[in-house]
């Protein structure tokens, strides 16, 4: 009988979490985490089902027929298994209601995350729909439109499944999704008055969406990104045929996110609703953009948590050289250091859903606002490109089996590669920092100071890191072409010493309960350095990159 190796088991995602357990025991007082575990445990047990079905059923992808057998144009989309398990689950298990719900410290966003932290990885990216639908509510909040907010909230925070609706986010176009200025998609009015959308949108994630906030340009308004204005439609009609002036032209055929329907969809007259004037759309949209932002951090520490729990259990399992791989010095030492900089990257994407719950309670002071606002792009990018590195390594800590289709590796890593694209490139999101720091990184190394405990030995290299970065932009700030170029350097040494100031605070808590494990991970993730600023000065990039 030849070698059977037993393949990596994955342990319930809620009660095998000591990041999250130390996580919820510091945020949440014994009385809200009871409230909280009902969810929280059933969201696990799910994980559990799909991680199970994935491993024995074949993939299922969202299939488009877009004529039916007599001619008639339909467009219908069937979705997975997974797919329509998703209203339920939402509307059970409060992953978009319970983010809106009052608490006295700002903590319902937090309980909000944590559910979403639990179902992300199973959700067979189920949570796009989710993220545009929570970054819809926020913008139509800030718009003030009350009879839309009326009309669209209900249905966005239903608990009830048959009543709940979705929203996409329909910005990008073939001429641009970072640079959404030459968008051509055009609103015009129609005799009645009303506006309809002429044009062609290029990636709209997750079509099923009921709703969607839409950038169009009035005709007439002008060339530039000021121009554009922002338009709420409803996709269905009550019968639940598509709207008049929809139609889905093609999925699109990504590397990962399969079964996630992402559209190329064409609009020829569909009914719209303007926020407000119709201009300013970017600006408009940009409370949305925050939030999306956000849960993309949240799925991209869930995706990387998935990756960890199965390399760490595989590396109980299989014996090679003579023993288990845990106990082979670099193989642990490998998977500690990903798991260290996985703990302080838990600290930062949670500590921004904390900030966000506070901010929007209106408990946050104007320090802390400032922070939010910056430490939101600093996380998204960080954690996209972490959970890249960190999906890829846990594929080579399985060896040759990573690589294999059928144990459901493959997918976590090319799932991964959309968090640093979803929502803002790294580029576009190092850019955003620099629009955010307006008086340059000082203000938030004083806040990150305050957050600092005491007496804490590990806080110098950390502030003395604050204070390299605050040096190297008085100097930068003084060529836009120099600021812009170490954006990207800038923006990853101040998400590291973020991360390492909250996972320091984290380290503390858990300390006064007798875990000094936070407290390892943070003197391992430092060893790594927090210093990320470049050292190229335009010309000399110039000249690495000529080739003639
Ligand atoms: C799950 C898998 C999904 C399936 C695969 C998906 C693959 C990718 C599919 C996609 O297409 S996702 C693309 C989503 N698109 C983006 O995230 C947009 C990326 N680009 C940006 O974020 C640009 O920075 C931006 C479009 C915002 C630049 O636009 P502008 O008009 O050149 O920016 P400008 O003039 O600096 O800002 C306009 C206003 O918005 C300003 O306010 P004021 O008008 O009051 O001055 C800004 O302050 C404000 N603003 C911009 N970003 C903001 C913001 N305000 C708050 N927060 C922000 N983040």
């Amino acid at each position: 009988m030849a070698f059977i190796q037993q393949g990596p088991r994955l342990a319930h995602p809620l009660h095998h979490d000591r990041v999250l357990h130390a996580w919820l025991r510091a945020t949440f007082d014994a009385s809200e985490r009871a409230a909280l575990e009902a969810d929280l445990t059933a969201l696990g047990d799910y994980a559990l089902l799909a991680h199970a079905r994935a491993l024995e059923t074949p993939r299922e992808e969202p299939v488009l027929t877009t004529w039916d057998a007599w001619g008639r144009r339909v467009d219908r989309i069937a979705l997975s298994t997974t797919w329509r398990e998703g209203t339920a689950l939402t509307t059970r298990h409060g992953l978009l209601w319970s983010g809106q719900e009052t608490h006295a410290r700002g903590l319902q966003r937090a309980a909000q995350f944590a559910r979403v932290y639990l179902y992300h990885a199973a959700s067979a990216f189920y949570t796009c729909p989710l993220a545009m639908t929570d970054g819809a509510i926020a913008a139509l909040k800030a718009g003030g439109d009350s009879g839309l907010i009326a009309h669209a909230l209900p249905h966005f925070l239903s608990r009830d499944a048959d009543a709940l609706w979705l929203s996409g986010q329909w910005m990008t176009e073939t001429a641009g999704g970072s640079d959404v200025a030459h968008s051509e998609v055009e609103a015009r009015r129609d005799d009645a008055g009303r506006w309809r959308l002429y044009g062609r949108k290029w990636f709209t994630s997750a079509i099923v969406g009921e709703t969607a906030l839409a950038l169009a340009r009035p005709a007439g308004a002008g060339n530039g990104a000021h121009a554009l204005g922002l338009f709420f439609v409803e996709t269905r009609q009550p019968d639940g045929a598509w709207q008049d002036g929809l139609r889905i032209q093609r999925l699109k055929d990504k590397l990962g996110t399969r079964e996630l329907p992402t559209a190329e969809i064409e609009l020829d007259g569909l009914a719209a609703t303007a926020l407000g004037e119709p201009r300013h759309g970017v600006r408009k949209i940009a409370p949305m953009l925050n939030i999306t932002r956000t849960w993309n951090t949240l799925c991209a520490l869930a995706s990387m948590r998935r990756a960890l729990a199965l390399a760490s259990d595989y590396a109980l399992r299989r014996e090679a050289f003579g023993g288990a791989l845990i106990d082979k010095p670099l193989h642990r030492d490998t998977l500690a250091a990903m798991a260290a900089e996985f703990e302080a990257a838990f600290a930062l994407g949670f500590g921004v859903v904390r900030l966000l719950g506070e901010v929007e309670s209106g408990l946050a002071d104007a320090d802390s606002v400032a922070a939010w606002r910056v430490l939101t792009p600093l996380a998204k990018l960080w954690t996209g490109k972490l959970a890249v590195r960190i999906t890829s390594e846990c594929l080579e800590a399985c060896g040759g089996a990573g690589y294999i289709e059928d144990t459901g590796l493959p997918q976590l890593l090319r799932d991964a590669q959309v968090y640093p694209i979803w929502e803002g490139t790294t580029n576009v999101l190092a850019l955003d920092v620099l629009r955010a720091l307006e008086d340059g990184p000082a203000p938030l190394g004083a806040w990150l100071r305050a957050q600092w405990p005491v007496q804490n030995p590990d806080a110098a290299p950390v502030h003395a890191t604050l204070d390299a970065a605050a040096r190297w932009w008085q100097q930068a700030r003084q060529e836009r072409t120099r600021l812009e170029a170490g954006a990207r350097g800038l923006a990853l040494t101040l998400a590291r010493c973020a991360a390492a100031t909250l996972l320091a605070r984290a380290a503390q808590s858990a300390g006064t309960h007798g875990d000094a494990r936070p407290a390892a991970a943070l003197r391992r993730f430092m060893e790594h350095g927090l210093l990320r600023l470049p050292g190229s000065a335009a010309d000399e990039c110039a000249a690495i990159l000529a080739q003639d």
